[in-house]
């Protein structure tokens, strides 16, 4: 085929809409690197922008050692979140509108300011916040065995796939984020634990870092948006009739069911 930054979100979307996963691309295009990686990746949002969808925020993905030795890359990158994405909380994620789904625990912000790089502080990025919440992003690769490269699955927007906030809000103020606990339980049983410094050391530091990275391609973090900032732990795979729970310290908790 014909690599070309518009083929190449075509393959991505309809590869998501059949179900269908793909080979990596940067097997058979040397020359896809990360600047092209982001062109597709804004293409796919310009096109799911076309169908009607809106943009509620970004996510950030690879933050944590968990997830870069897993995914075997250790750069973290910048998605787009849309209203497409979001799960009510207690609705059951739809497993045949998904390829391979697997779940991971995140920390959630909500924009009550703009915030825009370059130069943001992890201090500067919280005074922006209005409010930080537990979260759970099922993650869904296009391409087969969710194997990529950095290139890969910036193009592919970091595997996106649902996202869950939980409703409880609170405040950064007051709460130390590094120290805040995470106990991830599938089916009952607790596989993973980590706190909030697995994500870039600071959940706000991974924030900051959204902002500057994005900075670098003119784009502010407006007032309103979510920003899930990367699985805490390695994901777990979700199947039907799967409950899993991430379970916080002062965050609560977010459930999702597979079915
Ligand atoms: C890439 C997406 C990573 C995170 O939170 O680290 C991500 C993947 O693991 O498929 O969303
Ligand atoms: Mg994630």
């Amino acid at each position: 085929m014909e690599w070309t930054v518009p083929a190449a979100a075509h393959r991505l979307l309809d590869a998501e809409n059949r179900r269908e996963h793909l080979a990596r691309f940067t097997d058979d295009w040397a020359e896809l690197d990360l600047e092209l990686a982001y062109r597709i990746q804004d293409e796919t949002l310009a096109r799911r922008l076309m169908r009607g969808e809106h943009i509620v925020g970004v996510k950030l993905g690879l933050t944590s050692r968990a997830k870069q030795e897993r995914m075997g890359v250790d750069s973290p990158l910048t998605a787009w979140l849309t209203d497409a994405m979001v799960l009510g909380g207690g609705v059951p994620v739809p497993l045949d509108s998904l390829i391979h789904p697997r779940v991971e625990p995140e920390i959630v912000f909500v924009l009550g300011e703009p915030l825009a790089g370059p130069g943001v502080t992890a201090t500067r990025a919280l005074a922006a916040v209005e409010s930080v919440h537990a979260g759970i992003e099922v993650i869904d690769s296009r391409y087969t065995g969710f194997r990529f490269r950095l290139a890969d699955v910036v193009a592919d927007n970091a595997s996106s796939g649902r996202v869950v906030a939980g409703s409880l809000a609170l405040q950064p103020r007051g709460l130390d984020l590094a120290l805040e606990p995470c106990v991830l339980h599938v089916n009952g049983e607790v596989v993973h634990t980590a706190t909030g410094a697995a994500v870039q050391g600071h959940p706000a530091e991974a924030l900051a870092l959204a902002a500057n990275t994005l900075a670098s391609r003119g784009i502010t973090l407006e007032a309103g948006w979510c920003v899930y900032t990367g699985g805490l732990t390695d994901a777990v795979p979700l199947g039907a009739g799967d409950h899993i729970v991430a379970e916080f310290g002062h965050l609560g908790a977010v459930t999702v069911t597979g079915e």
